[in-house]
């Protein structure tokens, strides 16, 4: 007899990418080995807490529209980065935003269940797989863990004999009810850069409700934060080690216009919260030495 608790996992091609469907007892899990991304994950009997485009392409090399794109070893535009940052990189012409991981097949390690839970994780080893312009050894690691929340283990272990400067983030797609109607706790009194004001520097006052385009990076954030839906009566919970910067985005309507694999009215379904290491967050690691950055996503009843 089919025992129903018991996790499965499959895996199938969608398109030109290999990916795999984990079904556990509490929630499904789709995810690609192209940037070892998840692409959607879904408690049973709820709406999708990661968000997915209803236009996304799953083609080599490009990387999918929603879900967590790992940005690695640099965040957004690397000239934007911190000075250290941007030394790492030998110079020539700069990949598109958000590092060099996110449309590369990741190296399986493994897919292992722990009970009702699945654990997967992946690797990308840069002194066995060069990074172009970016000749530093180092051994990046993704655990993801399916149980009754979803856990994302990003780890660094810096394998050369000089120190590492990186900013990174696990660029989280989250599907909300409609974005004018949720607000995100936990960021009151938070530091934040305005991107779209010259990058100057504010205060969050309370919590962040949306009526345009946002685009910010917080500092000094704390351990938990949460995006509260009322009409989907749900708080979607992210509770963080490693990590005091995140990311709040939603492009609104005329930035939606120019976004790839992104419908116009996109916007109104999906908030960014990317639990990151940027800016005066930056990481540094010595030779030897392993960094975690460490994200649990769970969503409970308003
Ligand atoms: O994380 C926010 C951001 O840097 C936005 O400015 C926007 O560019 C978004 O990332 C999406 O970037 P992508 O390269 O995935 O289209």
């Amino acid at each position: 007899m089919y025992d129903e608790t018991l996790p499965t996992v499959e895996q199938l091609e969608v398109d030109e990418l290999v990916c795999w469907r984990v079904h556990t007892r509490h929630a499904e899990m789709l995810m690609t080995q192209q940037g070892a991304q998840i692409l959607s994950y879904q408690p049973h009997g709820e709406e999708p807490v990661i968000w997915l485009s209803g236009q996304a392409g799953y083609q080599k090399g490009k990387a999918v529209r929603g879900g967590v794109p790992v940005c690695w070893p640099w965040f957004g535009d690397l000239r934007r980065n911190p000075a250290d940052i941007q030394r790492m990189h030998e110079g020539g012409p700069i990949s598109p935003a958000h590092g060099l991981v996110r449309e590369r097949d990741w190296t399986l390690l493994g897919i292992d269940s722990e009970g009702p839970a699945v654990r997967l994780e992946f690797t990308v080893d840069t002194a066995g797989e060069p990074l172009p312009s970016w000749p530093h050894p180092a051994e990046l690691k993704l655990s993801i863990l399916l149980d009754q929340g979803l856990q994302m283990t990003l780890s660094t272990r810096n394998s050369g004999d000089t120190p590492l400067a990186i900013s990174q983030a696990l660029h989280s797609y989250f599907a909300v009810s409609d974005i004018r109607e949720v607000q995100v706790e936990g960021l009151d009194r938070c530091p934040y850069i305005e991107t779209l004001e010259e990058w100057q520097r504010r205060k969050q006052q309370g919590n962040i409700a949306f009526s345009g385009e946002t685009d910010r990076i917080y500092l000094d954030t704390p351990s938990s934060m949460s995006i509260i839906d009322r009409a989907w009566n749900r708080r979607i919970q992210l509770d963080v080690e490693g990590s005091t910067s995140a990311v709040v985005w939603n492009p609104w309507i005329d930035k939606s216009k120019r976004l790839s694999q992104f419908a116009e009215d996109a916007w109104q379904g999906m908030l960014c919260i990317e639990t990151a290491r940027v800016m005066d967050d930056l990481l540094v690691i010595r030779p030897g030495e392993t960094h975690q950055m460490v994200l649990n996503v769970s969503s409970k009843p308003l």
